[in-house]
């Protein structure tokens, strides 16, 4: 597969045309977002967003037991409120810390900065962000990170790529999660991934439950090849 383009080769996000101008509102961040790339050369950063409630904390707690041994993973998870994320994953060992938003709906490049001084990344290999459950405010914001991950579970309709486009327009991958209730759901895979296909040619889709198990060999294997892919460029360079 052929390694992904950092964010920052995008069209820069946070444009507002006028007249004669642009305002790039989001230049602060962008420079922040560099600072993180910067910091971490060797680091695989995956940015992982979808609504509330998809099974992001679950997929990293499958994820974290899976790579055991593979890979040093750690988890930067942001919330609104409450610490109950970062719990959940510390509890099947995971390193893991929470960003509390304050009620903000986003995860903004200077709160992963700070959180870097407060997490052991020693060895690490794979940083995880789990991003607010907002499918609109995190697309605009570049955490640094050299991959994103949209998780879209089957209960939430398969609309939604043409709905909320810059998300998945900037997404790597779109994870269809909860497979296992596809029997019981109205949610085409095949649908979702057209209409997702649309709005990015180049995005991937897996299907994946973490309840049962199911494509997350796939979701792993795709991880670690990621991770070499990261260390390769890194080497070239
Ligand atoms: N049926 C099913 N439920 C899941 C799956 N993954 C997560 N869940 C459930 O979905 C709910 C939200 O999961 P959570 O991981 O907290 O989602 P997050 O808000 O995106 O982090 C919880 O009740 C999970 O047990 C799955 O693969 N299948
Ligand atoms: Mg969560």
């Amino acid at each position: 597969m052929e390694p992904v383009k950092p964010k920052s080769n995008r069209a820069p996000v946070g444009n507002i045309p006028c007249d004669n101008t642009t305002l790039n509102l989001l230049k602060a961040n962008d420079f922040v977002a560099k600072a993180i790339r910067d910091r971490l050369p060797d680091v695989l950063v995956v940015n992982v967003c979808s609504s509330p409630g998809s099974g992001k904390t679950t997929l990293m707690q499958e994820t974290g037991k899976r790579l055991r041994g593979k890979l040093n993973m750690a988890v930067l998870v942001g919330d609104p409120e409450t610490e109950r994320d970062a719990i959940r994953m510390r509890d099947v060992g995971i390193n893991a810390l929470q960003i509390v938003t304050g009620g903000m709906c986003h995860i903004e490049a200077q709160m992963i900065l700070q959180a870097l001084d407060h997490i052991n990344l020693e060895g690490v290999d794979l940083l995880f962000i789990e991003n607010v459950g907002n499918l609109v405010c995190p697309a605009a914001f570049d955490l640094g990170e050299d991959l994103r991950v949209t998780v879209l579970a089957s209960t939430e309709g398969d609309d939604k790529p043409k709905k909320y486009p810059r998300m998945f327009h900037t997404s790597e991958l779109l994870l269809v999660s909860k497979s296992d209730l596809l029997p019981y759901v109205p949610f085409s895979v095949d649908a979702v991934t057209q209409d997702a296909r649309d709005v990015n040619p180049d995005i991937q889709v897996m299907t994946i439950s973490s309840l049962k198990g199911d494509g997350l060999d796939a979701w792993c294997n795709w991880l670690v090849e990621q991770v070499n892919l990261k260390k390769k460029n890194q080497k070239v360079v």
